[in-house]
């Protein structure tokens, strides 16, 4: 490549995100490169090869529906797809639409500037390519900023530590070993009960109990299968105009209204099918305390069915937060796993993390040896990846200095003072909150046809205009106000990286209401964004 090698778009990531946007954008007759750090296609489903890793989205509904003959031919084998099973769909994906071409993979982008001059971005990576183009899309994933918390002493550790987002791709042998987990996230959740069953020991380092629902995963009945095949157009259009971007549209109906016999059969029903949708069994949990907290203590009263040891189980039980104010977990055996002999729980806000030291983790209490640690500690999430690229907009403005007091775009796509960069799921889009596949799809196809239409109207530059941006800023702060969710401290809310301002990042509004929203900007000429010829 030469120092001056210029594309009409560079995407940087080739996750579900930027392998779309990719396709989306060479359809257009564009020349676009993609850069991704990874040595292979996947995104997060590259990089989180835990044990247990599995989406807690059903496979049926976590994949693309842009293309009718991938929907019809790719076969799911589980009702919630593994790692290893996603990771082959999307190296399928790449093979079929011959998306690796224009891919250059084991490369960071560390840098991008925008030049005023030209309308277009510089972008430079580790690898030392300087590249120019037009548009700039970052599909850096919303939880790619893997993080492992300042433990004093952590180098000292004489065995290996893995981030569960980090996971060696060979695999790690845990037969027989004692390992620390510390983190009791989804990832810690669901990696736990696997872990246990190699380990001859494990310690789990509980800062905040989760609430978590069983997952009931099975094999995927070929009938199930073949009828959402049959039913796809339909199904699909129904998950684009949900809350969720899932399935099931969940029960608007109040939880307080419901009557204890009621309300006790709607959340047997719920757990009984098991999954995320346990959050849907009535509209008002997640804006009434009193709602919520009839579903909470349902769960707790689970936890105490099924662990066997009282202490142990009220260790477990979340009191702190309301129920889907921290992301709901779903689990294969998660509680249960606490009745083994060889697992044990330890408490750190009563009992807290003083040091790692050569051959264990050091609590206030006591030393608990370890050969191996397990951090499954989290993200820097939706802010991270972006902010880890040194972005310079119009005068050169630093991103990382105009989202000092935490981000601020319009849609969620793109931030004013950045023309033509637009972002994936960014903050201020629903993105988390939903099934991550239809809300790429949504900003894919949006981002497309905004660069299409720029391209065809003679347009140089798109930019978001700073008040439309304070206006949607305001009404993103403003319906999570209307929720429970700003009650948690929650990664949603940067409340797990010391130092992030504390704001809450996703939309709550759905992705329907969004998608509608983000249709008539873009049918009244990009209202609330600026155009530059
Ligand atoms: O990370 P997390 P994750 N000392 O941030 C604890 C998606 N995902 O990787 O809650 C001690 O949720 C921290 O404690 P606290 C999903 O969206 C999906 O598990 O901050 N503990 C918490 O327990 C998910 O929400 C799937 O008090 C410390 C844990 O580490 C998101 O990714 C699977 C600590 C981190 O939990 C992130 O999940 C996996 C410290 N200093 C992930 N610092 C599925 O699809 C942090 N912790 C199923």
């Amino acid at each position: 490549m030469t120092p001056q090698a210029r594309y009409d778009a560079v995407v940087v990531g080739a996750g579900f995100a930027g392998l779309y946007m990719l396709h989306r954008l060479r359809g257009l007759g564009l020349s676009v490169r993609v850069f991704e750090t990874g040595d292979g296609v996947g995104g997060t489903w590259y990089w989180n090869r835990y044990p247990g890793a599995r989406c807690d989205v059903e496979s049926m509904q976590y994949s693309y529906s842009f293309s009718p003959e991938l929907e019809q031919e790719w076969e799911w084998t589980e009702r919630y797809p593994s790692q290893p099973e996603i990771l082959r769909y999307l190296e399928h994906v790449a093979d079929r639409f011959d998306l690796r071409r224009d891919i250059r993979f084991g490369t960071r982008v560390t840098r991008a500037a925008y030049d005023e001059t030209e309308h277009v971005w510089r972008v430079e990576t580790d690898r030392g390519d300087r590249v120019a183009a037009r548009h700039l899309v970052t599909a850096v994933g919303c939880l790619s900023a893997a993080r492992v918390p300042d433990f004093p002493g952590a180098a000292s550790f004489r065995g290996p530590s893995h981030h569960t987002g980090r996971w060696p791709h060979e695999g790690v042998d845990l037969t027989g070993l004692r390992v620390a987990v510390i983190g009791t996230g989804s990832s810690g959740i669901q990696s736990i009960p696997v872990i246990a069953e190699q380990a001859a020991h494990v310690t789990v380092f509980q800062r905040t109990p989760n609430y978590s629902v069983p997952a009931w995963n099975r094999p995927l009945e070929p009938e199930y299968q073949s009828w959402v095949k049959a039913n796809y157009p339909g199904l699909r259009r129904a998950m684009r105009e949900s809350h969720t971007g899932l399935l099931d549209p969940g029960n608007p109906g109040s939880a307080l209204e419901a009557g204890d016999e009621k309300r006790a059969r709607e959340f047997e029903a719920r757990w009984a099918k098991g999954g995320v949708t346990f959050l849907g069994a009535y509209g008002d949990i997640g804006i009434s305390s009193e709602a919520n907290e009839h579903a909470a203590e349902f769960v707790r009263a689970k936890i105490r069915e099924i662990v066997a040891d009282p202490e142990v189980a009220e260790k477990l039980s979340p009191r702190n937060h309301p129920l889907g104010t921290k992301r709901i977990c779903v689990d294969t055996g998660y509680y249960a796993t606490f009745n083994r002999p060889d697992v044990t729980l330890v408490d750190v806000r009563e009992d807290p993390i003083v040091e790692i030291t050569p051959t264990g983790v050091r609590t206030a209490a006591a030393e608990h040896p370890a050969d191996v640690i397990v951090y499954a500690t989290g993200y820097d999430a939706m802010t991270g990846p972006l902010l880890a690229i040194d972005i310079t907009g119009k005068g050169g403005l630093s991103l990382r200095r105009k989202w000092e007091a935490g981000p601020r775009t319009y849609l969620g796509l793109m931030t004013a003072g950045f023309p033509n960069l637009f972002t994936v799921t960014g903050p201020g889009s629903p993105s988390v909150l939903s099934n991550m596949i239809v809300s790429i799809e949504q900003h894919v196809e949006w981002i497309a046809d905004c660069v299409a239409r720029l391209r065809a109207g003679g347009v140089a530059a798109i930019d978001a205009d700073p008040l439309a941006e304070d206006a949607w800023m305001a009404h993103v702060n403003e319906i999570a106000g209307q929720t429970l969710f700003v009650r948690a401290d929650s990664w949603y809310l940067g409340a797990n990286i010391p130092g992030k301002p504390r704001v809450f990042m996703p939309y709550v509004g759905g992705v329907g209401v969004y998608r509608e929203k983000c249709d008539q900007v873009a049918a009244a000429g990009y209202e609330g964004f600026v155009l530059s010829s």
